[in-house]
């Protein structure tokens, strides 16, 4: 498990390929940005393709505040990104 992440990690096509797949995924809409309710539907899905136990609801909403770097209440693709990206480098530092 953790050898796939550090894999992903650092292998930038595969690791961008893996984030497009999943905001598309998580854009139900089609409108090339994530909401809340969106949003808590790809981390369900994420965490089952991983096996991680999946966030509570409140902490899915303050996990959403971090990620929403710029405040407007819904995710882009470049702030999903980081959020990917940092969310592998905190299970790997679990
Ligand atoms: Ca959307
Ligand atoms: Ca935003």
């Amino acid at each position: 498990m953790e050898q796939v992440i550090v894999q992903l990690l650092h292998d930038d096509e595969q690791f961008n390929k893996l984030v497009i797949g999943l905001f598309k995924d998580a854009d139900f809409d089609g409108n090339k940005t994530i909401d809340c309710g969106e949003f808590n539907t790809v981390i369900e899905e994420l965490c089952d393709q991983l096996n991680l136990e999946k966030p509570t609801n409140e902490e899915l909403k303050d996990i959403f505040k971090t990620i929403d770097l710029n405040n407007d209440g819904i995710i882009e693709f470049d702030e999903f990104k980081v959020f990917v990206r940092n969310y592998f480098k905190g299970i790997l530092n679990c």
